[in-house]
């Protein structure tokens, strides 16, 4: 795969951004107050008095993120320096990559939840953007608190209200249809999820 990174660019972007959220906190604060007055348990961005819901950090490195993707699904060893490289290939696409995180604020910053809007922009549909949930997950020990739906909830409105998606997917396992059929998502008649997949070696043998 080609990569078009320029660490010039990215290396001086890393002293601007070194705190700095992957996408700007501003811009999905309307979509907290206005689920706000549904869930009274967030208050802002903070839920239940205990999680701070907010974009991906670089700092959330070192406070367990790549860890709970894996209860995901295999990530493979990524160093702090890889991790930094695609942290910054994403933000430099604007309007395109939303990873919302939960941080406990009792246990140390620990990332505990995690789901990420990616838009794709298209010709199609007057120019449209079409949404993709991906990478959903919650640490095992927090489930039951409806932490999953909060995210998935907040990332839909955020992607209809303000990146204007015409449509928004996701693809899961069978247990997990019903779950986000009450989240509003459900088989398109006649459509089909198709996939073909590569080895590669990162993941191969795991
Ligand atoms: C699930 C995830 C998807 C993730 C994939 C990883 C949701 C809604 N779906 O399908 O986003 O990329 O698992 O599995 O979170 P893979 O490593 O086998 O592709």
């Amino acid at each position: 795969m080609t990569e078009y990174y320029d660490h010039n660019h990215f290396s001086s972007l890393e002293k601007d951004y070194e705190n700095d959220y992957l996408f700007d906190l501003n811009l999905i604060q309307p979509i907290f107050k206005n689920y706000s007055l549904k869930d009274n348990k967030l208050d802002e961005n903070i839920y239940n008095e205990k999680y701070l819901i907010r974009p991906l950090s670089l700092s959330d490195y070192n406070h367990g993120y790549i860890e709970l993707l894996r209860q995901l699904t295999e990530c493979g060893k990524i160093t702090y320096e890889e991790f930094k490289q695609r942290f910054y290939q994403m933000k430099q696409c604007l309007n395109t990559y939303y990873i919302l995180v939960i941080e406990d604020i009792n246990l140390n910053k620990q990332i505990i939840g995690t789901t990420t809007l990616i838009c794709e922009k298209k010709f199609i549909r007057q120019l449209g953007i079409r949404g993709r949930i991906e990478d959903v997950v919650i640490d095992n020990q927090y489930r039951g608190q409806y932490l999953g739906k909060l995210l998935v909830n907040l990332l839909t409105e955020f992607a209809n209200i303000i990146c204007n998606c015409y449509k928004i997917s996701l693809e899961c396992k069978d247990h997990l249809i019903s779950f986000y059929r009450q989240l509003g998502y459900d088989h398109e008649d006649k459509q089909n999820y198709l996939c073909q997949r590569f080895q590669k070696s990162s993941t191969k043998n795991q």
